[in-house]
């Protein structure tokens, strides 16, 4: 044990050489943050789980700050087995390879924190990761998230009105944009590393997006402004590429599953604890305005008939039905 070394290089691994070419095992993660992201934390905290669950040699290499892409890159490599082994990504961006993954954090799905904790700590989602698995050959084997999604724009929105027309990007899975419709807006699906420029060249006059990541990439620079919709509580799984869990020994298997289970609930915690905190920071710091929306639950109502027909369309109406009882 005492030659296990869980090392987490940023930017500076060069293959076949150093001492990570010697460990016996070495797991290739990325995020699209940098070390203050809970993102990039609670993959941090996955490595040094599995290190302390693992009598073998095994090394992390943990790519930060967007270095190999974006989610919807990540997404390919996973499938593909190249690449990464393991990120924290958002369902909706996993859509093109399991359609159903989505459903997991539509908008408006859960009434509230409780609800959502409640549904992730289930095993309520299991029929979702396994068309991810069999499709994609993705493994959920965490989940965390917590971060609240609001509208973030240049111009300030505070009602359905100034809803109206709002061209915004969204997630690449269709029921996003299908939701972001039905509230009367106009969206449009957008890669994330394309979302600061479009706004600051006026392609797009907003998007939604939770605190932690709208500090971490600054995107209060072009867009001042924040609506709480609060139209969404994070669902973000930690997944690893099927491809890359198959090589690895049944102990570090095992060791894998349990960290990937505990580093999901740390980084619920720690994701829920420090969304409101990141916003006021923002605010205090002078970077972002603060809207109330007015008559949020008549959004709940226009979206209702989008997410049940959703459902229908994948056979998940039981589903979803589930979901909503917990
Ligand atoms: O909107 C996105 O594509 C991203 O937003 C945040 O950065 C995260 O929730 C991330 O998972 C991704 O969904």
């Amino acid at each position: 044990k005492t030659l296990t070394r869980v090392a987490t290089l940023v930017g500076v691994f060069m293959a076949g050489t150093s001492a990570v070419s010697a460990q016996d095992v070495t797991l290739r993660g990325a995020s699209m943050f940098d070390e203050e992201h809970a993102f990039t934390k609670t993959m941090q905290k996955f490595a040094e789980l599995v290190d302390e669950n693992y009598d073998g040699d095994v090394a992390f290499d943990l790519r930060l700050n967007g270095e190999l892409g974006v989610e919807a890159d990540y997404v390919t490599f996973l499938q593909q087995g190249v690449a990464i082994d393991y990120t924290i990504m958002a369902p909706s961006n996993m859509a093109t390879f399991a359609p159903s993954i989505p459903l997991m954090d539509m908008p408006f799905l859960f009434r509230d924190q409780a609800h959502w904790e409640a549904t992730l700590s289930s095993d309520v989602l299991a029929p979702l990761e396994q068309e991810l698995l069999e499709k994609a050959d993705i493994m959920v084997i965490g989940y965390t998230g917590g971060g609240v999604r609001n509208v973030i724009s240049k111009e300030p929105i505070e009602n359905l009105d100034e809803l109206g027309g709002f061209k915004m990007r969204v997630m690449g899975a269709p029921i996003q944009a299908q939701i972001f419709s039905a509230l009367t807006a106009a969206p449009s699906a957008i890669a994330y590393n394309e979302v600061y420029n479009a706004i600051q060249t006026g392609v797009i006059a907003g998007f939604e997006n939770e605190a932690a990541s709208i500090q971490n990439l600054k995107f209060y620079e072009v867009a001042p402004h924040v609506t709480l919709t609060k139209h969404a509580i994070t669902v973000r799984p930690i997944v690893m590429s099927g491809k890359s869990f198959r090589k690895l020994p049944e102990d570090l298997q095992a060791a894998v599953l349990k960290a990937g289970a505990e580093a999901g609930a740390f980084g619920r915690e720690l994701e829920s604890r420090e969304d409101g905190e990141k916003l006021q920071e923002m605010v205090d710091a002078g970077q972002l305005t603060v809207h109330e929306f007015a008559n949020r639950d008549q959004l709940l109502e226009m979206v209702a008939p989008v997410q049940d027909e959703y459902a229908a369309s994948l056979d998940a109406t039981e589903l979803l039905t589930s979901i909503r009882a917990k």
